[in-house]
């Protein structure tokens, strides 16, 4: 391992949480990532090489493993952490998949590198129902799905909490880049709702606490009709809530409920941040506190369209045994 600039773990540029690897670091993290990559099975589902990856992420530099760790901690007011300068070369990817529900099942220098970033965190899960249960799932544009309200459209995607419906929904979204789009227009937005609530009253802000939306599950989970619990928006701490929305599959129950969820709407709107991700830019949002979404871009399906790479980490992962079986990290079903 190099030597180390002391402390400053995150550095807050213009109100965002970045941290760029120095090169001492990345050179670090890639011998890391590549000695993963080349073990056992070289798969990234499999659990004996997942138990390298949980053994070697504890070897990640020190910088790096503080920055996690405060950010495990606290995700502070914008609830999210960009990590810049990721072992991600664009001159040896494969062309960017094209089709519906691409995964990266072999352990890639950049997945592994992924993986060992988020498994410091905590443990990676996946959805059965969601990419085959992969844990490294492709988010890359398809033809013909250009309207979809999901990762494979490439139209303004709205913003939300990932996978809001579920018991089990991720702590944290890892996203990172391996290709831009070719007109570097595609920004990933965020929006945190500790930035949001001070711009909404009391009087919204208790309405948004109460039972009175639902938000429905993709056709994909199959739930039967009814399914959905009423629930609130707001959860926990009234003065520093949770939030579970998604201004897609979320409805209100009522006027006023509507009134509060379009005040909400705007407050987010007014304090969100559009990141234009690199090649080797990982960015981790906080799911229980900031929504996701993307602007638009124009896909041309030449193999050089924008690709990310995604994964799921929960703190807890004990919570969601009962829909795990054999202990894996796949999540069946849902509790309902
Ligand atoms: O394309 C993006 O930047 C985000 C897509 C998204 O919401 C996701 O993959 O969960
Ligand atoms: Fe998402």
């Amino acid at each position: 391992m190099g030597s180390y600039m002391k402390t400053n773990v995150t550095d807050v540029l213009g109100g965002e949480s970045v941290l760029t690897l120095s090169d001492a670091e990345r050179a670090d993290l890639t011998e890391l990532a590549s000695s993963l990559a080349a073990d056992g099975s070289r798969e990234v589902d499999d659990p004996n090489w997942l138990a390298t990856a949980r053994e070697l992420c504890c070897q990640l530099p020190p910088r790096l493993a503080s920055s996690l760790r405060r950010f495990t901690w606290d995700s502070g007011p914008e609830a999210f952490l960009l990590l810049r300068g990721l072992p991600v070369d664009e001159t040896t990817l494969p062309p960017t998949p094209t089709v519906a529900g691409s995964v990266q099942r072999e352990a890639s220098v950049p997945a592994s590198a992924l993986v060992l970033v988020a498994m410091a965190m905590g443990e990676l899960v996946a959805f059965d129902k969601e990419k085959a249960g992969a844990l490294v799932q492709d988010v890359v544009p398809v033809h013909g799905m250009e309207e979809f309200q999901g990762n494979a459209g490439s139209v303004v995607l709205s913003m939300h909490v990932e996978n809001a419906f579920h018991e089990h929904r991720p702590d944290y979204v890892g996203l990172m880049c391996l290709r831009n789009d070719h007109d570097r227009v595609a920004g990933l937005r965020l929006s945190s709702v500790r930035n949001a609530l001070p711009l909404l009253s009391d009087e919204v802000r208790s309405v948004l606490h109460e039972p009175r939306y639902v938000t429905a599950a993709p056709p994909s989970f199959d739930l039967p009709p009814g399914a959905d619990e009423p629930h609130g928006i707001l959860t926990g701490s009234p003065e520093d809530p949770s939030i579970k929305v998604d201004f897609h599959a979320t409805v209100p129950g009522d006027e006023v409920a509507a009134a509060a969820m379009s005040s909400l709407r705007k407050a987010l709107d007014s304090v969100c941040r559009t990141l234009t991700l690199e090649p080797g830019d990982l960015a981790f949002a906080d799911n229980r506190l900031v929504l996701h979404g993307r602007t638009a871009f124009e896909p041309r399906y030449d193999g050089a369209d924008r690709w990310l790479q995604r994964v799921f980490v929960h703190l807890d992962f004990r919570r969601s045994r009962p829909l795990r079986r054999g202990g894996g990290h796949v999540i069946t079903g849902t509790d309902r």
